[in-house]
């Protein structure tokens, strides 16, 4: 059995040049964001390096054979996804904890922001297909699915939420990053979308996160 040693392989000597960790990505990404957040919170420093995963120049394939963003660039090495990068970021400074160490919170936590990437995935699946289909072409099944999958996260978020002023209670973790990306994202990309009427208290929690000077550093643009 062969090991397959990505950056090994693949890694540009310039880019593993220099001590400080990189940051590959876009600046609308909410995968990309949420780590950035996670970085500023840890008060971690990184070169953010601008990839375009959708140009035909391309060559993320390099760092990442999924060919996706984010990907962390450490001296030794490539990381991604976000959940492993925000994992690695966390840990390595010991500044206020992300995500919470016992298990059963920790799983929590985890749990919400699996949600909140979910919703994201859904939210993208939707802005794919219709990049690629128009007219009859467009799979409206397929969209309708994914509009679901968006409202019925958002109704999960709200409850979870309840009269709380953070996901998990009164800490703030990693599962709030993640939901304040997910909503920002929603923002960005479905203007339309009426979710902070629908739910008041996600959109009071939504105020909260993007007073911050991590989430206002990180807006989608
Ligand atoms: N599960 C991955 C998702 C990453 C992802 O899908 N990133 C998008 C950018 S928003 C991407 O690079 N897409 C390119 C592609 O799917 O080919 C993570 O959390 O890092």
């Amino acid at each position: 059995m062969s090991v397959f040693e990505p950056s090994k392989l693949y890694s540009s000597a310039s880019l593993f040049s220099q001590d400080i960790m990189k940051i590959i990505g876009s600046v609308t990404s909410p995968y990309v964001r949420k780590v950035r957040v996670v970085a500023v919170e840890k008060r971690l420093d990184y070169e953010f390096v601008l990839e375009d995963v959708w140009s035909e120049k391309t060559e993320i394939a390099a760092q990442n054979p999924l060919g996706k963003v984010p990907v962390l660039l450490l001296e030794d090495g490539c990381v991604y996804d976000s959940r492993v990068i925000a994992e690695y970021l966390d840990s390595r400074a010991p500044t206020q904890r992300l995500i919470p160490e016992g298990n059963r919170e920790r799983t929590t936590v985890r749990t919400l922001e699996a949600l909140a990437d979910g919703l994201c995935d859904a939210a993208i699946a939707m802005i794919i297909e219709k990049r690629f289909h128009s007219g009859e072409a467009l799979n409206q099944d397929y969209l309708a699915r994914q509009a679901v999958k968006v409202d019925r996260g958002l109704a999960v978020m709200s409850q979870t939420l309840g009269k709380d002023q953070w996901m998990n209670g009164k800490a703030f973790t990693l599962a709030d990053i993640a939901c304040g990306v997910a909503l920002g994202y929603l923002n960005f990309r479905f203007p339309e979308n009426s979710w902070a009427k629908a739910y008041p208290n996600l959109a009071d929690f939504f105020t909260r996160v993007a007073e911050r000077p991590s989430f206002q550093q990180t807006k989608p643009q």
